[in-house]
């Protein structure tokens, strides 16, 4: 095992926490699958295997992991379905690629086991919100697996909310306890933010979990901003008869976020924003972007003047929202799904499965300052009584989760949305010169005054997405023709200039960061199996478009 690195920081300096050492045993039983079991590296995703290129079916890790005691796994990604084993036994099962989960074995014997990560992409009835779609869904463990010795007792999340006082910032924590044993017990909690202390006694029911709510004055911090990211530590500490039992440290920025009229304000001050639309994935690593690439989308972007990123659709790896924590980039995140009809959305686990995952995203990011925005249903049935009423309950839940940050989402270029008057910020995806050949100033107005008219009026409006595809390396200077770098070049022009010179709009994300894998049947319309609208190819090699969006992005207002 290994220093656990599914964060930037040390997250605990009492609980032994480390990460699985990388090699696994990786058997796919599954037809197209190979007949016998191979070595691989988790984080990872099978199809990184030539020989999985295109497996869908099961995945079986294993690997021996030496632990005792109450021992917590803690998965940050498993593509799709997971079950988790120990010694044959089954600890837990999770949907959702995209969020962490924890699989807890209690009073295990001291040495050697064995665990067993089953995961699973194949698609069915049992899939809501993971189908065939205009990104891959991969197979695989692509996030850090982490094993963890406990006490009777942890800390199971601290979340901050900074709050802006007259006699300055204040930290407002709510710290979340799991009591593992089966009695009853009396525990002190601990939090120290920015050097302030502040501690409660709390009763961990037997086998439950306990809540505090602790606050801290913080008068000398700094305020979070792009231009000056201020991180701070907040460390929680659990005592049990007087000895420290458990910590969890994390990193916050003071900063706070709210609409007024047409802006979003940070600290008050109007956000301009300027930036991209990211899928969580590279080249020949799929879903298992290596930290190193992480960073380096995080440089070209702002290397083209973006100070913002939306994680199209789905949360993204910690590891990412740290770096953004660190550099300032402005995060707009979302809970999983595309594109669904009501049809789709009346999947009878629809909602259980969307609901899940947009808590998990909120209570896992929750303390992220970049994370400006919450968002979910992107382009689903806007425009019917029963998608909207699905869009009015995931936004009252992501309110009742985080009251500090406004909700949008990303709604469909076409009329009769009824969820307008229901976002904090009202969002659209515009592919005006791509899909249709209006003038770019003239699809915005159109789609402003529907907004307008459907209960919107008054409010930010983001354009959420906007771009045209081209195939990195096809070149077509004189014709110009569709697929080319140039014509590429010149629609993302037009597009950004009339966005940015839009008094009504107050920001940009263009439609997308780099080309992405998608599922066969989009293949049609996909050249090359990839939607190819990056503004950089799949191993980030910039296409003409590169030059655009820098030139426009530092020079525009
Ligand atoms: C949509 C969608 C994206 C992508 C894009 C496109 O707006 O949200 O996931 O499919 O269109 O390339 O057409």
């Amino acid at each position: 095992m290994k220093n656990a690195m599914d964060r930037l920081f040390r997250t605990h300096e009492i609980r032994r926490s480390q990460e699985c050492a990388p090699l696994w045993t990786l058997t796919t039983p599954d037809a197209g699958g190979m007949d016998r079991p191979e070595t691989v590296v988790v984080p990872g995703v099978w199809e990184s295997h030539p020989a999985l290129r295109g497996y869908r079916g099961r995945g079986v890790y294993e690997q021996a992991v030496s632990c005792g005691g109450n021992v917590r796994f803690l998965l940050g990604g498993v593509s799709f379905a997971a079950k988790v084993y120990l010694d044959g036994e089954l600890l837990c099962e999770h949907y959702g690629a995209y969020t962490a989960f924890e699989a807890i074995a209690r009073d295990v014997a001291p040495g050697l086991h064995t665990l067993r990560v089953e995961a699973d992409n194949r698609f069915g009835e049992h899939s809501a919100l993971h189908m065939p779609n205009d990104y891959y869904a991969y197979g695989g463990i692509h996030r850090p697996v982490l094993v963890e010795e406990l006490d009777s007792a942890y800390i199971a999340s601290c979340l901050v909310t900074p709050v802006r006082t007259p006699e300055g910032w204040r930290a407002d924590c709510r710290v979340s306890v799991r009591n593992l044993g089966d009695r009853q017990t009396e525990a002190a909690i601990c939090v120290c933010v920015a050097g302030q202390r502040a501690e409660k006694t709390v009763l961990l029911p037997a086998n439950g979990t306990a809540q505090a709510g602790l606050s801290c004055l913080c008068p000398d911090v700094r305020a979070w901003s792009p231009e000056e990211p201020a991180l701070y530590t907040v460390c929680a500490t659990l005592l049990i008869d007087g000895q420290p039992a458990d910590d969890l440290i994390d990193r916050i920025g003071f900063r706070d976020v709210r609409t007024e009229g047409k802006r979003i304000l940070l600290n008050g001050k109007a956000l301009r924003l300027r930036g991209f639309n990211r899928h969580e994935e590279y080249g020949g690593f799929g879903l298992a972007v290596p930290l190193e690439a992480m960073m380096q989308d995080i440089q070209l972007m702002r290397d083209m003047g973006a100070n913002c990123v939306r994680t199209c659709h789905y949360p993204n790896d910690p590891r990412f929202l740290d770096l953004c924590d660190e550099l300032g980039m402005l995060v707009w995140e979302e809970s999983h799904v595309r594109g669904f009809d009501e049809q789709r959305m009346r999947h009878p686990l629809f909602m259980p499965q969307l609901r899940r995952c947009t808590r998990e995203m909120v209570e896992q990011h929750f303390n992220h300052p970049s994370v400006f925005i919450w968002a979910s249903l992107n382009e689903c049935a806007d425009d019917t009584a029963f998608g909207a009423a699905c869009y009015r309950e995931i936004f009252s839940l992501l309110r009742g989760l985080d009251g500090s940050r406004p909700v949008t989402a990303a709604l469909l270029e076409r009329p009769g949305g009824q969820v307008y008057g229901d976002c904090d910020a009202v969002s659209v995806n515009l592919y005006p010169r791509w899909y249709h050949d209006i003038p770019v100033r003239q699809a915005v107005d159109r789609k402003l005054a529907e907004i307008s008219a459907g209960g919107g009026g008054g409010k930010p409006v983001i354009v959420s997405e906007i771009g045209a595809g081209a195939i990195y390396g096809f070149h077509d200077p004189f014709g110009r023709d569709k697929w080319s770098e140039e014509r590429q070049a010149d629609i993302l022009r037009e597009q950004i200039t009339e966005v940015l010179r839009h008094p009504d709009l107050c920001g940009i994300l263009i439609w997308q960061f780099a080309d992405v894998r998608v599922d066969e049947s989009w293949a049609v319309h996909r050249p090359k199996t990839r939607n190819n609208k990056g503004v950089v190819d799949e191993y980030r090699r910039p296409k003409l478009a590169y030059a655009v969006v820098k030139e426009l992005f530092e020079t525009m207002e």
